[in-house]
């Protein structure tokens, strides 16, 4: 856990269809996260299909390539203390119905296979999805807001 941690965090296309396109990005910036990469992209099955590997044999499998690749999605690099796990928290339980009132899920969506956000699920798992949706390097500048947020 560090101040400098980054997750990578994923408005799926029902989020943006939905029109919480602001209101996610709000929730994190307003917590104290620094933004270090975000893009609209409407991303490939090749590219879904490396981006969930690890659930290639679910059942779900095809289902969720084609809801991920319906439409653009919002691609966003968060950093700040405990980013990956405080980013989890802020979403909610996978399946929205187990979710919290007050996370992202629990107040906006229902179904699990419309849950509207992704958040990494640990801190190697999130520098391998850095790397897999921004290639192309992330920005580098000073949050001047830091000092405000951390001790
Ligand atoms: P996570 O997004 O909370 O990390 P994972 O288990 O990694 O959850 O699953 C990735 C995504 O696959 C979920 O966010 C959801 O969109 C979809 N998914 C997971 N389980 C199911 C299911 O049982 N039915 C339909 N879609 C599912
Ligand atoms: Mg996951």
């Amino acid at each position: 856990m560090s101040v400098s941690e980054r997750t990578y965090i994923m408005i799926k296309p029902d989020g943006v269809q939905r029109g919480l396109v602001g209101e996610i990005i709000k929730r994190f910036e307003t917590r104290g996260f620094k933004l270090i990469a975000l893009k609209l992209v409407h991303a490939t099955p090749e590219h879904l299909e490396k981006h969930y590997a690890d659930l290639k044999g679910k059942g779900f499998f095809p289902g969720l390539i084609k809801y991920m690749a319906s439409g653009p999605v919002v691609a966003m690099v968060w950093q700040g203390l405990d980013a990956v796990k405080t980013g989890r928290v802020m979403l909610g339980a996978t399946n929205p119905l187990a979710s919290s009132p007050g996370t992202i899920r629990g107040d906006y969506a229902l179904s699990v296979g419309r849950n509207i956000c992704h958040g990494s699920d640990s801190v190697e798992n999130a520098e391998k999805e850095i790397s897999l949706w921004f290639p192309e390097g992330i920005v580098q500048y000073t949050h001047n807001q830091a000092i405000w947020v951390f001790e």
